[in-house]
């Protein structure tokens, strides 16, 4: 029998919030026994892009280790959330967050990445958040890791592409997930997998000097040891509270084709499933038939220990969580005018409008993706990042007028309402970047998400001095009726 009725809106309890990551917020990157990590070797002046992801060499991080120039403080300062979370979570609160999206520094908590004792000053940092979004009734969501990993695991392992860093890495979970047992009920694996398959930031190796063929071998080993190691957190997980629930995160690229052409549909699909193929093994337990061929026909080949099979399919995520920017797209033969876009570049749709970085802003796409994903996994599903980057004013006033920012995020709530109704489980949402923050692929300020203002340049002037754009009052209305005003 069908059911007569269907859901009329978000349900209750759902999780408002926003999101941010340590590396891109914390600064005190030196502090109380923290290590240096792989995101602070990232200079300003060079400009991430899908090509360049894995552009980092040994010597650029020697370099780094012994830098005295501002090239890479961005990420080394942020917005120093390091002593400024108490005044940051009250405006949250005052927003009416239900939670909260962060990442641990896993540095702060081993500094080498291999120490046998933990930092508990590092710890104690984490402990203090916590306390602080208790206080509010603010859930936290934490990610274990978003695109940073201590330093020295990429000097001395090469970060993901060596199976020695499942066992450092379980070792900094195992300590977390007993630490906070009791303070944080939502975790998240690996900030965007995915992101993997294109190099440095997410799997912290070094494989800028191989050839294309080498560091696609190297990068899908990384991405199985990511896999593994998920999968036993997961299990981990399990064993320490039973309440917590363990999610995966992928940068969601929903592709269409640039035509009717079945062949173009044909590539849009086929982008589309090595887009999925992370989720599909986080979530199914197994690696997807479409993904030998894959393998094969570019000789890659996954060296995997016995077990792990058995350890994919037990380790499994309770929901799916993902980013949303913009949509792609693709075609089979000649490709069309390129359009920038969230870590890989598509073509471009004349049917939408661009960013002020030229992501192509589609929120009828949130709804296409969020149907198609609850149609393959069936299991909640988190949008953890969905904003737009823009070059936000600070008036005389002490104001900004970011109506551009509050039209962008309506449309999508609009559409994620839609698939709501149409039956889609969904949890939460996390606007990213709910206080302005270091830019992930430009390693610059200037990139504003925020509902709330940073007096601080490019260049790293400014009093850090917080100012409430015209967003945070909307996105209040919005929390405060659960949605039902727009
Ligand atoms: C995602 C990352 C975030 C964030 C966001 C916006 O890919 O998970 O860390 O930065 O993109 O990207 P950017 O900062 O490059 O505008």
């Amino acid at each position: 029998m069908y059911k007569t009725d269907y859901p009329k809106g978000f349900k209750d309890g759902f999780l408002w919030g926003g999101a941010t990551a340590a590396n891109q917020v914390e600064g005190g990157w030196n502090l109380d026994g923290k290590g240096m990590t792989t995101a602070e070797v990232i200079r300003k002046s060079e400009k991430r892009t899908e090509m360049n992801l894995g552009s980092v060499t040994m010597k650029a991080i020697e370099e780094a280790m012994a830098d005295t120039t501002t090239d890479h403080y961005p990420k080394r300062r942020g917005i120093d959330f390091y002593h400024n979370y108490k005044e940051d979570i009250k405006l949250f609160a005052e927003m009416g967050f239900k939670s909260y999206r962060m990442s641990m520094a896993w540095a702060r908590i081993f500094p080498k990445g291999n120490e046998t004792e933990p930092n508990e000053e590092g710890l104690a940092f984490y402990d203090r958040v916590f306390d602080e979004l208790a206080k509010y009734d603010i859930e936290p969501v934490v990610t274990l890791s978003h695109y940073e990993m201590p330093l020295d695991l990429t000097i001395k392992q090469n970060g993901w592409a060596s199976r020695d860093t499942i066992t450092s890495f379980t070792r900094y979970t195992d300590v977390v997930l007993k630490r906070y047992k009791d303070k944080v009920r939502y975790w998240l694996t690996f900030n965007e997998i995915n992101v993997s398959s294109f190099g440095f930031m997410e799997t912290g190796a070094v494989d800028s000097e191989l050839t294309e063929k080498e560091q696609l071998q190297i990068r899908y080993q990384a991405v199985h040891h990511q896999f593994i190691a998920s999968a036993l957190v997961v299990e981990q997980a399990r064993k320490i509270n039973p309440n917590f629930e363990v999610g995966c995160m992928l940068a969601r690229m929903q592709t269409y084709p640039s035509t009717p052409n079945p062949a173009d549909v044909r590539a849009a699909q086929k982008n589309d499933d090595l887009n999925l193929f992370f989720t599909d093994v986080q979530v199914r337990g197994e690696y997807p038939e479409y993904m030998n061929r894959y393998f094969k026909e570019n000789d890659v080949h996954i060296s995997m220990e016995p077990g792990d099979e058995a350890i994919l399919k037990m380790g499994t995520v309770s929901y799916l969580s993902f980013s949303y920017y913009m949509s792609m797209v693709t075609s089979a033969g000649k490709t069309g005018d390129t359009s920038l876009g969230n870590m890989i570049n598509g073509e471009k749709n004349p049917y939408l409008e661009t960013s002020d970085w030229g992501w192509q802003i589609d929120p009828v796409g949130l709804r296409i993706t969020l149907n198609a994903m609850w149609d393959r996994y069936r299991v909640p599903l988190f949008i953890v990042e969905n904003g737009i980057g823009a070059l936000d004013k600070l008036g005389a006033d002490g104001k900004v007028h970011d109506d551009y920012r509050i039209k962008y995020l309506e449309e999508h709530i609009i559409q994620m309402k839609e698939a709501v109704m149409d039956g889609v489980d969904l949890m939460g949402y996390t606007m990213w970047g709910c206080i302005d923050l270091i830019s992930a692929s430009t390693s610059e300020m200037s990139k504003r998400y925020g509902f709330i203002y940073v007096d601080q340049d490019d260049d790293g002037n400014g009093s850090l001095k917080r100012y409430k754009k015209d967003s945070f009052d909307w996105y209040k209305q919005v929390i405060e009726a659960n949605g039902q005003n727009i």
